[in-house]
């Protein structure tokens, strides 16, 4: 679902970038555009990058080490397969790192969902659904936490949120 806000257009210019949108490989690009599309929807500006784990090591450890003294307040991490963008991430930084596990051609997604979601204690990473869902709801869930802190982020989310409920029928059509 995408919705275009016409409330405070500015909000994503004067706002500095707080969230940090990384994938594995440019073969996630097609998963991850969802979170990136709420975010443009809710006008919180973001960047996004290819990270990866296994490919681009030392990338992993730069983006992850600086990502608080760079101002960044969530990273949203997608990754398929053994999929341990996310997990090494947070072994990086404290700030909330959302996983998404994409959805792998040889096991679905369940791969990644697993690699993702079973991370030992003391190391958290919040994982969403396998896919285009999970995608999307870590883009909610990034302006979710910015929202406690940013008044403007709360009265967009809460406008999308109100948007999505009046857009569902009461009754199906044929
Ligand atoms: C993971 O391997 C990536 O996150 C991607 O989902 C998967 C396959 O990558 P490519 O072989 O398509 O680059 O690291």
């Amino acid at each position: 679902m995408s919705q275009t806000l016409s409330t405070d257009e500015t909000l994503q210019n004067d706002m500095p970038i707080r969230v940090g949108v990384i994938m594995g490989s440019q073969s996630d690009w097609d998963t991850m555009r969802h979170a990136c599309e709420i975010l443009d929807d809710l006008g919180i500006a973001h960047e996004k990058r290819i990270v990866s784990a296994h490919r681009t090591p030392d990338r992993l450890v730069e983006y992850a080490k600086t990502a608080r003294q760079r101002g960044l307040h969530v990273i949203i991490a997608g990754a398929g397969g053994a999929a341990h963008l996310p997990g090494m991430c947070s072994a990086w930084t404290s700030i909330p790192v959302l996983g998404v596990p994409v959805q792998s051609r040889a096991l679905n997604g369940q791969d990644s969902l697993l690699s993702i979601v079973q991370m030992p204690g003391g190391v958290p990473v919040g994982t969403l659904a396998i896919g285009k869902a999970g995608a999307t709801n870590a883009g909610l869930l990034a302006a979710s936490i910015l929202s406690v802190t940013d008044a403007r982020v709360m009265a967009r989310l809460d406008a999308w949120r109100a948007t999505q409920t009046a857009a569902v029928a009461d009754v199906p059509v044929e």
